[in-house]
């Protein structure tokens, strides 16, 4: 059975202590490789490297580290096929999402800011004819990245490029449950002719591996995409060791249709929103609200959607639903499903397991695409993150109660509104209390704009001109002018 590697000074190499961990391929419920179950050696080791190998990293010129990055970018578009059945069997989503998805945007990723850093632009201010300041902006040193397993190599690129495109080195660990992709990964940085050190993977679990490396005193920068109750955990550790740190969180994110929407956009957009990766998207539309108007005959057509997305082998090329990622997610979802019940929702769709796909996938984690109406506006299925195919409908009377509704709710993501009028659409839009409002539309993504949340779901901003500042450090230095 494959042992996954992991990836310190340029070699793969076995956990220290020689312990693995099961890796399961979801749509079989069966353990299909081995994880190393890393620990503080290991992450002193990879720490080591990276700190060794800063230097010449952080002083190589920009088009030199661009060029690098892009041959990775290169090299994952050239192994893509194999990435996506990777990332297919390891999480569990469908083959055809993982290719169109997942693996074209850890391309993206890295060609984005690979090209970023040819055209950075640096602030100078001019104290009349007495002196003139500039800054200058520096890579802090080795950054800490940990990375979740929605979208394990999406996300994992999505903090590592940034990193390593303005000069940082890297210590990565990914999620032990979706570990696969981040090993090919390293294989690929290896056939790049990324220097030793530079980028360094460490798979184990988080409590283990993931909280030595938050710990580590020689690793200054933390970027953390995962869940909220664990985002406090690494903010604890990090904050009085005076660390910088992004952390990327949950959401419960509200999806906006009123009356006068363009139901053909809206309506397979709201199926999209609430299904999409099995719901496994902390930007997903858990909470639909429809204008009450047109609430009733959406819901019919919404249903009448949702029925059509097949629920299938994830290998299979026509399978729009996949399996959950693991048997403890199946495990949190059901029981929100029963807790909806038990709240006095009233299941429309689904609720639980299909029936059994094939012979393959019978012990699979497969959840019903599920839709529940009824739900009060406070209840816990409408304020906690549940994080499978699970979406809440109800209707709305006018603007100012869907906005009450939209922020009732200790997340802060992202929202979707669905309108016409486009008056109306920036007036919504401005008093949702989220990171990113989607108009018409949902994950549309612009690499270049602010991406983060508020209230739970996180602290700082990745993408674009965020992304180049939060892993440098400016410092300014005055010069005296000699007539002074
Ligand atoms: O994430 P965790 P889990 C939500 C979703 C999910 C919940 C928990 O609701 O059900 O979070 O998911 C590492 N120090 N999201 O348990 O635990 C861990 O090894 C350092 C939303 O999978 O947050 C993994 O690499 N690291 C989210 C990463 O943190 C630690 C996507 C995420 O694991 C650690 C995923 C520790 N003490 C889940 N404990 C999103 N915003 O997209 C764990 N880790």
């Amino acid at each position: 059975m494959l042992e996954i590697k992991n990836y310190i000074n340029g070699e793969l190499v076995g956990p220290a202590e020689g312990r693995y961990l099961d890796n399961f391929d979801p749509a079989t419920g069966q353990v299909y490789s081995k994880v190393p179950d890393s620990g503080g050696v290991d992450v002193e080791r990879a720490v080591d490297a990276a700190g060794h190998a800063f230097s010449a990293w952080s002083r190589m010129s920009t088009a030199k580290r661009s060029d690098i990055l892009l041959k990775i970018a290169d090299l994952i578009e050239a192994n893509a096929d194999r990435l996506a059945r990777a990332e297919c069997i390891d999480n569990g989503k469908p083959l055809s999402l993982a290719r169109s998805l997942d693996i074209p945007r850890a391309a993206t990723n890295f060609r984005f800011f690979a090209t970023r850093i040819l055209h950075s632009q640096s602030e100078s201010h001019a104290m009349d004819y007495s002196a003139i300041n500039y800054t200058l902006r520096r890579p802090r040193g080795v950054a800490g990245i940990i990375s979740p397993w929605n979208l394990p190599l999406y996300l994992f690129t999505w903090k590592v490029a940034p990193a390593l495109a303005t000069g940082n080195t890297v210590v990565g660990k990914p999620s032990e449950v979706t570990p696969m992709t981040a090993f090919l990964f390293s294989e690929l940085c290896i056939e790049a002719g990324l220097p030793p050190g530079v980028l360094n993977v460490v798979h184990g679990a988080g409590a283990k591996a993931g909280q030595a490396l938050v710990e580590h005193p020689a690793v200054p920068t933390i970027s953390f995409t995962g869940g909220t109750k664990t985002g406090g955990t690494i903010a604890k550790t990090a904050g009085p060791l005076f660390k910088k740190y992004s952390l990327e969180l949950g959401g419960k994110n509200p999806n906006v249709v009123f009356a006068d929407a363009d139901l053909d956009k809206a309506l397979p957009g709201s199926v999209r929103a609430s299904f999409a990766n099995q719901g496994q998207v902390c930007l997903c539309g858990s909470r639909l609200f429809v204008e009450a108007p047109i609430y009733d005959s959406f819901v019919e057509r919404f249903l009448d959607a949702s029925k059509k997305l097949r629920v299938g082998d994830p290998l299979e090329p026509d399978t729009d639903q996949g399996s959950l990622v693991s048997k403890a997610q199946f495990e949190k979802v059901s029981y929100y499903v029963d807790l909806a019940k038990e709240e006095g929702g009233e299941i429309l769709l689904g609720g639980g397991p299909p029936a059994p796909i094939s012979d393959r996938c019978k012990e699979g984690y497969f959840f019903y695409p599920t839709v529940i109406a009824g739900l009060g506006m406070n209840c816990r299925v409408n304020r906690e993150e549940i994080f499978g195919p699970v979406v809440a409908i109800m209707p709305f009377k006018n603007e100012d109660e869907v906005i009450e509704y939209a922020n009732a709710t200790d997340y802060g993501l992202a929202a979707s509104v669905w309108t016409k009028d486009i008056d109306r659409a920036h007036r919504v839009s401005e008093r949702i209390n989220c990171g990113t409002v989607w108009v018409n539309c949902w994950m549309l993504r612009d690499l270049r704009v602010p991406f983060g949340g508020m209230k739970q779901s996180g602290v700082g901003r990745e993408g674009g001109e965020e992304a180049m500042r939060f892993f440098t450090e400016p410092k300014n230095v005055c010069v005296a002018l000699r007539d002074a």
